[in-house]
């Protein structure tokens, strides 16, 4: 069993849920949040916005994840989930973005789920460092695998070339063979 690194666009993966990358509204923005929109259909958006609100505005807490069907993807679902905004490291986000692949692994297991594909979450717009990012998520995922059966894939799914690298070097670090 190995934690699967893949370099491409998460909307083409036909597993059981990829994840979304998104903020505390859930209503979409740019990055992959606005790529899975764009490819699921406005379905998606429908289904987001009839998530409850906790407060006005807000749908998902910072490192929650929220579960929506996937629509148009080849995916069957769409996990929501809300990295930390990088500011200075001090501020929990660390274990904020743990909690971002914990709690979507947990969810998987409760959904009876074979399959889970994640972005890079936080490493884009909200400016986490690649490769304290990759630390978190191959710890997160290689922990999970390690202790649990299900679910039985899971991909980290690199965007560019350098993502790519620091999933190989994190989860080689943490003694996955290459
Ligand atoms: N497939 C896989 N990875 C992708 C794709 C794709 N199609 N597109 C981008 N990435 P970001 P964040 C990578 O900015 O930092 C949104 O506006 C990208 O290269 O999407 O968590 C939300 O609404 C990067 O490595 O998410 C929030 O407001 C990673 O996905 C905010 O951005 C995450 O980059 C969330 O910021």
């Amino acid at each position: 069993m190995k934690i699967e690194v893949w370099q491409g666009d998460i909307t083409t993966l036909a597993v059981d849920a990829i994840v979304n990358a998104a903020n505390e509204s859930l209503l979409g923005g740019g990055g992959v949040d606005g790529a899975i929109h764009r490819a699921a259909g406005p379905q998606l958006l429908d289904a987001c916005r009839a998530l409850p609100e906790i407060r006005p505005g807000m749908r998902c807490p910072t490192g929650e994840v929220r579960e929506t069907p996937a629509f148009d993807l080849p995916a069957k679902h769409v996990f929501h989930t809300v990295g930390p905004v990088w500011q200075d490291g001090l501020r929990d986000e660390p274990a904020l973005l743990a909690n971002c692949y914990w709690k979507s692994l947990q969810l998987a297991e409760k959904l009876d789920l074979e399959s889970i594909a994640f972005p890079a979450v936080s490493c884009g717009v909200f400016g986490y460092p690649l490769h304290q990012a990759a630390h978190i998520a191959a710890t997160e995922t290689l922990t999970w695998q390690r202790s649990h059966h299900q679910p039985r894939r899971i991909i980290l799914v690199a965007y560019n070339a350098a993502t790519y690298k620091a999933y190989q070097s994190a989860l080689a670090a943490l003694g996955q063979p290459v």
